[in-house]
């Protein structure tokens, strides 16, 4: 059979459109696909949810790619370890209670464990905005990343979601976007983004879990942007936290829907 480039186009063409379409209205949408909410995908997305992680890179895995300073190996504490245990990835205990694992094969691994489990990505797309109603966070405004970085004049489009995850990392992006743009008044001390604080390991880790919640009508926060919303340190090249974040988040929206 002699290929032909117009029918490579046309499915190209045809089923990003008919996985964009069917993705146009998700039970959560997940802002960033870094450990954290790579990890809530695929524990929402087992529990049956439609679920829609937005990208603004062409690669997931934020900031768990590079271990510590491009030194790709990534450190776990014990209840940490136990998370890479169920995406099966090879741990090595470095000292009691300290434990590594390879940042190639972590990001691939739960990436692959979240998309077969059923959650989507879509890579190369930015979140702007968010659709407010009656004082609820009911979607997304997205735009592709390209369009952003070449500050092209062109509107975006809308993504409807049961539930908004903020897993953007050190920049609380659409906390920001909610604190700059509308009435409302996150769950924190101060009503607005506290900032993160300086890194301090052992509290940051345990604080990212404490720090895991629903910020404001219709978005949970998790990952490194719960400490950043809360007043938190970071806590530098360990990543328990954000899987053990990315984790409870999808227990907390999944208790939630089961109570409405
Ligand atoms: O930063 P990131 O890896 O967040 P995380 O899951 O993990 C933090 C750790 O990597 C590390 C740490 C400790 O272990 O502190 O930094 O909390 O991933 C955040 C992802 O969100 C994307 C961004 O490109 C990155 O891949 N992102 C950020 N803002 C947007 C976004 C946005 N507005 N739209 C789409 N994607």
């Amino acid at each position: 059979m002699e290929l032909n480039e117009i029918t490579i186009t046309k499915a190209i063409i045809e089923r990003f459109s008919q996985k964009f379409l069917e993705y146009t209205e998700v039970d959560v949408a997940i802002v960033g696909a870094g450990p954290s909410g790579l990890t809530a995908a695929y524990f929402l997305a087992k529990a049956g949810k439609k679920v829609a992680i937005f990208e603004r890179k062409l690669s997931v895995g934020g900031g768990m790619w590079g271990g510590g300073m491009m030194f790709n190996e990534i450190v776990v504490q014990e209840e940490g370890k136990e998370i890479l245990d169920v995406f099966n990835i090879n741990t090595k205990e470095y000292q009691p209670g300290y434990y590594t694992a390879d940042a190639v094969e972590s990001v691939t691994t739960i990436c692959s464990y979240a998309t077969k489990a059923g959650a989507k990505v879509f890579n190369c797309m930015s979140v702007e905005d968010v659709m407010i109603r009656e004082n609820c966070v009911t979607g997304l405004v997205i735009t592709w990343s390209p369009v952003e970085t070449a500050g092209l004049h062109v509107d975006p489009l809308t993504i409807r979601a049961g539930n908004v995850v903020d897993t953007t990392g050190h920049a609380n992006e659409v906390l920001r976007v909610i604190e700059r743009k509308a009435d409302m008044k996150l769950n924190t001390e101060t009503g607005k983004v506290m900032g993160e604080r300086s890194l301090w390991a052992d509290k940051a880790e345990k604080l990212t879990i404490e720090n895991t919640k629903k910020i404001c009508p219709g978005v949970f926060v998790a990952g490194m942007s719960a400490n950043a919303a809360f007043g938190g340190p970071r806590m530098g090249p360990i990543f328990g936290g954000m899987l053990l974040s990315g984790k409870k988040v999808a227990e907390l929206i999944i208790a939630e829907d089961r109570n409405k």
